[in-house]
């Protein structure tokens, strides 16, 4: 017999920070990651179940304002406070209950929101997949190559990725390495490999024609080519481009994807859980624009197998219908934190862990031997 009761009180939050290396650098117009610190965030109800979740704030503050240290700082003086003893009917209530008055901080509230459902879906026997209303079997994946030295160096990186049976292939760009590397790597994997690129903001409205050279590639989509903030710009190049934009950073809200439907500052969303404050807010987004039939896909920020497994989760719902960056552990990891490492078939797609409760990310506690820091809040 499984428990249906979603209510929960928190008695216990613990942070910790560990220090996990990524198999190679991974660089981006915003910057370069060799090691990362991920917060990871375990939360304990009042009968003693537990919930997991992960932070995807970066080092620096380059790919948004929230880092490691300001989630941490962040989680213990304003999230776990507003949390901590308070009775809760379900998870989607915590989100109402960190916004209130708390400006920010997204990802430092979305690594404590997606615990909460970790937990509700443990302590109710389910996986965290089916509590969010997902459907699918396994979720399609992607790979996101950092910027590379020359064009022959991206064309190995794709080719070994085509062969491996990624279903889509994301080229980090920035002027200087932008039209050379695309073109070499399309006329390396021919036409029907699913191919994009991703600026992070590194481009503006004055580098439209030199962006519209990337048309006759064929490219699923381009990702954010300008800033965060531009949704107008973004709009008034959307009008310029054969190639659908797809925005990343500049969708912190559901009002942000609202704006984005509405004035056509793109045609496609990634959704990154971690990003816009987590499973509550993302369902809105998903809703927004399954409504106005834009696809979205699942980001990635270089998570361990915790955040790897929430991903894996909110993707399995029926709108993410384009494959997400959902890389198996291997490509990020010498080993990954989880019991089961998350892993990839031959056609290019993870397994959505239907075999049991909460996000299928397990973690080991023998994996957390390099916590840097830890902390008990009551
Ligand atoms: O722009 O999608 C991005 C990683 C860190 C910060 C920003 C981004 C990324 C990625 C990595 O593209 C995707 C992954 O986790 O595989
Ligand atoms: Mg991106």
């Amino acid at each position: 017999m499984q428990h249906l009761e979603t209510n929960f009180a928190l008695s216990r939050i613990v942070v910790r920070e560990i220090s996990l290396a990524l198999v190679e650098p991974f660089r981006i117009s915003s910057g370069v990651t060799s090691q990362r610190r991920i917060l990871l965030v375990e939360v304990i109800d009042r009968g003693g179940a537990s919930g997991w979740g992960e932070c995807v704030a970066g080092e620096e503050p380059t790919y948004s304002a929230e880092t490691t240290d300001t989630a941490w700082l962040a989680i213990r003086r304003w999230v776990a406070p507003r949390l901590l003893g308070k009775p809760f009917a379900g998870p989607e209530e915590v989100w109402p209950a960190l916004q209130a008055g708390l400006c920010g901080h997204r990802m430092a509230k979305a690594a404590v929101e997606m615990a909460c459902w970790d937990l509700v879906a443990r302590k109710t026997g389910q996986p965290l997949a089916k509590l969010l209303g997902g459907e699918r079997q396994e979720v399609a994946t992607g790979i996101s190559i950092g910027i590379q030295s020359s064009p022959g160096d991206l064309v190995e990186r794709a080719q070994a990725a085509a062969r491996e049976g990624y279903q889509k292939v994301k080229m980090k760009i920035e002027p200087g390495s932008d039209l050379d590397f695309v073109r070499a790597v399309r006329n390396s994997v021919g036409d029907d490999l699913g191919l994009m690129a991703d600026a992070n903001s590194a481009y503006t409205l004055a580098d439209a024609d030199h962006l519209a050279a990337l048309d006759e590639f064929g490219l699923l989509m381009i990702e954010q080519p300008l800033g965060r903030e531009d949704l107008v710009e973004h709009a008034q190049l959307q009008r310029r481009l054969a190639t659908p934009i797809c925005l990343d950073e500049s969708i912190t809200t559901p009002s942000s994807a609202a704006a984005l439907i509405e004035i056509g500052a793109g045609r496609v969303v990634n959704i990154k859980p971690g990003r816009v404050g987590g499973f509550t807010p993302s369902l809105e987004i998903h809703r927004l624009c399954r409504e106005a039939s834009v696809p979205v896909w699942c980001g990635g920020m270089l998570e361990s197998g915790v955040g790897r497994g929430h991903n894996v989760s909110l993707a399995s719902l029926p709108g993410f219908t384009l494959p997400g960056d959902i890389s198996p552990s291997q490509r990020y990891w010498r080993r990954d934190i989880v019991e089961e490492e998350w892993t990839m078939s031959s056609r290019g797609t993870v397994a959505v862990r239907w075999d049991r409760p909460g996000c299928g990310g397990d973690v080991d506690p023998r994996r957390l031997e390099t916590t840097v820091r830890s902390e008990t809040l009551r």
